[in-house]
């Protein structure tokens, strides 16, 4: 039987005679097509452009949602994110360290303000401790990395410490998935990978800065707890039931989530602590990966997900938040590999207007057609420029660029969208407060060749916050 194609196998269209970009993303919108970089403009060009649009999409949360966790640009609502009723201005958050790279200094003043008055640690709701730690505590530390107000850092240490017992409470130390700020009641005990092992840069920074090892301590205990329970093949499931230590689903399904920045933290935590445990936890698990997973369809690359204990298939799913681990690979001393991985989510994003959430890959079917404005492909494109230095990079950062600006643009600001499939793709409402962390950052610092970031040291978390590079 012949297997249908891959989306992006499909043949890309003739190169376009050279247009404007304006020109190109309107023309793009009129049809559903997706907006191809036919001229990549200077890099300061490219910078203003996005320091624009970033703005563009601050705005629109100002107006409608200061002080909210997210807004709505559609409908001009808002929403919160952890806890219906309370609000931790989580896209504040989110900002605070973009705005601080881009040199939006009034804004960060505003932003950092708001935070001294408004966010309150010990908020009598049960919070998601995995996003309440890449976004908030990090992006507290962050914010204190670029500003170095210390009420900052005050603020980041009393929201750590009320996290904590979902670790020390856990007989595992593998936390569990919700805490109360207020009492400490924890909940969830069947646990994803990535919930339980993305923390460790994060309690390593405040270990240090507030010179207390129970961060670090809990952080590492739960990544070991994970690294033990490895099957014979060197393979992880998917998740675990912290109370008992057993594998709840034995799938292996890295890069995807929910075990995507498991993988990340180990590799993260070995280059920012020189944490030889975690380098060497990475290097045998992702050679697991490399051996099990890889697969090479019609020439492409991607990963096949299988069972960890005997390998055997069970899955061909490929989701967009897969798109970090070609940056990750990189990083991590697998360049070519990284590489053809990240051009095959490349002819991805030449077929569609913006990039489906997730597509069946044998098949080519798309089984979720959302976009939820994710950043994991720029994400590498940023990665793989920096290890490179390669135009090829920073055209497809571009591309990247225009097709949301051409479809997922709106006069509030930027919205997800429910089908990519449509033409024109169909809206959704909510701006994620992950955009003012990621996608604008990691495009921005490809091009604007800020003094404010070491570019050679910097390091930033799954959440891209700043956690190392901060140059003041
Ligand atoms: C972000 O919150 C982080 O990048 C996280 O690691 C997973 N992906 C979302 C955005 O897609």
């Amino acid at each position: 039987m012949r297997t249908p194609p891959l989306p992006g196998t499909v043949p890309l269209p003739r190169r376009r005679a050279v247009l404007g970009a304006a020109a190109v993303a309107g023309a793009a919108a009129a049809v559903g097509r997706p907006a191809h970089a036919a001229e990549l403009p200077s890099d300061p060009a490219v910078a203003a452009e996005v320091v624009a649009e970033f703005q563009h999409a601050w705005d629109g949360y100002k107006t409608v949602a200061w002080g909210y966790d997210e807004v709505r640009p559609v409908s001009g609502t808002r929403r919160d994110f952890f806890a219906t009723g309370h609000t931790f201005g989580l896209s504040i958050v989110e900002a605070l360290d973009t705005l601080w790279l881009m040199g939006l200094d009034s804004e960060v003043a505003l932003a950092a303000d708001w935070i001294e008055q408004h966010l309150d640690p010990a908020v009598d709701t049960e919070v998601q401790v995995f996003e309440m730690v890449i976004r908030v505590v990090g992006g507290l530390l962050a914010g204190y990395l670029c500003t170095g107000r210390p009420a900052l850092l005050t603020r980041c240490i009393q929201l750590a410490d009320r996290l904590l017992p979902a670790f020390t409470s856990s007989p595992t130390g593998m936390p569990y998935r919700y805490v109360n700020l207020r009492t400490g009641a924890v909940s969830g005990n069947v646990s994803p990978l990535a919930e339980i092992g993305t923390n460790c840069l994060e309690f390593g920074l405040l270990t240090r800065l507030a010179k207390d090892d129970k961060y670090w301590l809990a952080a590492k205990r739960a990544c070991w707890a994970v690294y033990n329970r490895r099957s014979s093949l060197g393979l992880l499931g998917t998740s675990l039931d912290v109370e008992s230590g057993r594998w709840a689903d034995t799938a292996s399904c890295a890069p995807n989530p929910p075990v995507d920045s498991f993988y990340e933290y180990l590799w993260a935590g070995a280059e920012l602590f020189g944490d030889q445990e975690l380098g060497s936890m990475y290097r045998e698990l992702t050679d697991a990966v490399l051996r099990y997973q890889l697969d090479r369809p019609n020439g492409h690359t991607t990963f096949r997900q299988v069972d960890c204990t005997s390998g055997e298939l069970v899955g061909q799913s490929q989701s967009e938040l897969g798109a970090f681990y070609a940056g990750l690979l990189g990083k991590g001393g697998d360049l070519p590999t990284g590489r053809e991985y990240y051009r095959s989510w490349s002819q991805t994003l030449a077929t569609y207007p913006v990039l489906p959430e997730m597509f069946d890959y044998q098949s080519g079917r798309i089984t979720d057609a959302r976009n939820e404005l994710r950043p994991e492909y720029v994400n590498s494109s940023f990665d793989l420029w920096r290890l490179t230095g390669e135009a090829e990079f920073k055209q497809t950062g571009y591309q990247y660029l225009q097709g949301i600006e051409a479809h997922l643009r709106v006069p509030g600001g930027y919205t997800v969208a429910t089908d990519v499939t449509t033409s024109p793709v169909r809206l959704g409402d909510l701006t994620p407060g992950y955009l003012f962390a990621e996608n604008f950052k990691y495009l921005y610092l490809m091009f604007a060749a800020t003094p404010r970031f070491d570019y050679r040291s910097g390091l930033l978390s799954t959440e891209g916050k700043l956690l190392r590079g901060a140059v003041r």
